[in-house]
């Protein structure tokens, strides 16, 4: 087992990433900018290294400044977490080369996966269904409006390097499509550095559900069932449950089978989610694959029992999987709010500023994920999301009272927080019965706005 494991990240994550460290027995350091001194992960970390000011791209984007103190600080693996480095296969060579070990999937994969139209191709080889659409990328305007015509609309222009439902662009009528086809392409440009973008059927009101798989370099691989992600605004998740209310056995059978087969397909070796939406009629497809732990991974660590950091050390350090299949069982529903430092009365507006006073739930079935603290300053640097509120229960029902009451309980004083937006949704009817879609979170923010709720 390593000795020691620096973390490129900051946030909770970060701290979620040493505290399994620290029950493995392994020595920790903390990167951070000159924005992040007083950083609980900081403080948290055997040892702390400064990687640059607070801009990201001059600290935890800084693939030199990081790789220069996992060497300096003899770290045997880099933990990339979520975001910056974590998909960045260029940086995941970068530690090889170094003669250190990347947790996460070999730079190849992540490279493979990262390229959009590339990894449809690779799923539909592995004979997992995807949405109906193009070959591979675009090519000229004249010949993407045959393409779209002969896939039917509407349909759905998304950025071969982008990912997470940046820069898609829905076309209903081909009257629309180059217009928008050229603004896709130069959005795609401005965002990713390349222009490619590829073409799918647009599935209308989706419900968005993912899997969670692992595998290791023995060529073992399961999943551990699937999250419910329908709850997002501009593609920003707020919540996220597990398992899938809506989702029947037959279903989910099939699309646990198909997570194997593309993770057998890649010989994926860490830990990775598949991306899915599923239509009113339960036809799946897959839509992108995420090469890195996610956000929400504690919902299905809730519901199975099992730590997927530990796991993710574990096989990177060439350990065989430390369960089988069968091991992996349903217990109970957990959902997850992001509590974001944001006003939803004011467009979601980022509140940055000194945390004056903090109390924090906790109680049977609750767990905080978070690195803020009485005193914390909030920095304007870096994502708003500041805590995760995640509650287990013996059924969905019971999770969603859970989570009413740890809402209660949270008091942040200082800066302004999404936590009410999170506590009505748990009242809503909708919400509660568990009929909801992609389109949902739209419809309630007008309810809301109309003062209705
Ligand atoms: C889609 C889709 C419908 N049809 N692709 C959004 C996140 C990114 N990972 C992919 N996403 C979607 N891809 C096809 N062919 C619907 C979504 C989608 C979505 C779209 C609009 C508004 C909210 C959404 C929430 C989840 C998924």
């Amino acid at each position: 087992m390593f000795k020691k494991i620096l973390i490129a990240n900051r946030g909770e994550i970060a701290v979620r990433i040493i505290r399994a460290c620290k029950e493995m027995g392994i020595e920790t350091v903390a990167i951070y900018s000159t924005g992040d001194k007083e950083a609980l992960h900081v403080q948290l970390a055997d040892e702390a290294i400064c990687v640059g000011p607070a801009a990201a791209v001059k600290s935890y984007l800084n693939m030199e400044n990081v790789i220069s103190a996992a060497v300096l600080t003899k770290s045997e693996a880099i933990h990339p977490g979520f975001g910056f480095l974590s998909e960045n296969p260029k940086f995941a060579r970068l530690v090889t080369e170094c003669g250190m070990v990347f947790i996460g999937p070999d730079a190849d994969v992540i490279e493979e996966m990262g390229n959009k139209s590339r990894a449809r191709q690779v799923t539909i080889a592995a004979g997992v269904p995807v949405v109906p659409g193009s070959e591979g990328n675009l090519t000229t305007a004249e010949e993407a409006v045959e393409v779209a015509k002969t896939i039917g609309y509407p349909v759905l222009i998304k950025a071969t390097n982008g990912g997470g439902g940046k820069g898609m662009r829905v076309v209903e009528h081909e009257a629309d499509f180059i217009n928008l086809f050229n603004i896709a392409k130069s959005e795609a440009k401005a965002n990713f550095g390349d222009d490619s973008v590829y073409l799918e059927k647009y599935v209308v009101n989706p419900k968005h559900i993912e899997f969670q798989l692992m595998g290791d370099a023995h060529g073992n691989y399961v999943h551990l069932f699937e999250r419910d992600c329908s709850i997002q605004r501009n593609h920003q998740k707020m919540i996220e449950e597990a398992p899938c209310r809506g989702l029947s056995d037959k279903t989910r059978d099939a699309m646990a089978a198909d997570v194997i087969k593309l993770a057998r397909a890649t010989k994926y070796n860490n830990a990775g989610t598949l991306e899915f939406i599923v239509d009113k009629d339960e036809n799946y497809y897959f839509i992108e694959m995420n090469t890195r732990i996610q956000v929400e991974h504690p919902v299905t660590e809730m519901i199975t029992g099992i730590d997927l950091i530990k796991e993710q050390i574990k096989v990177a350090a060439g350990a065989k999987l430390s369960f089988t299949q069968a091991d992996v069982k349903v217990n109970g529903y957990a959902i997850e709010c992001r509590i974001n430092a944001e006003d939803p009365m004011n467009g979601f507006m980022p509140s940055v500023g000194r945390i004056e006073n903090l109390i924090l739930p906790g109680g049977f079935g609750v767990r905080v994920d978070t690195m803020i603290y009485p005193n914390y300053t909030i920095s304007p640097f870096y994502d708003s999301m500041i805590l995760k509120l995640i509650v287990h229960g013996k059924n969905r029902l019971e999770a969603i009272k859970k989570m009413r009451r740890a809402i209660e309980e949270l008091f942040i004083d200082g800066i302004t927080t999404n936590n009410e937006f999170h506590y009505y949704m748990m009242h809503h009817v909708d919400y509660v019965k568990g009929d909801f879609d992609t389109s949902f979170v739209g419809k309630f923010l007008e309810e809301l706005a109309e003062g209705k709720k």
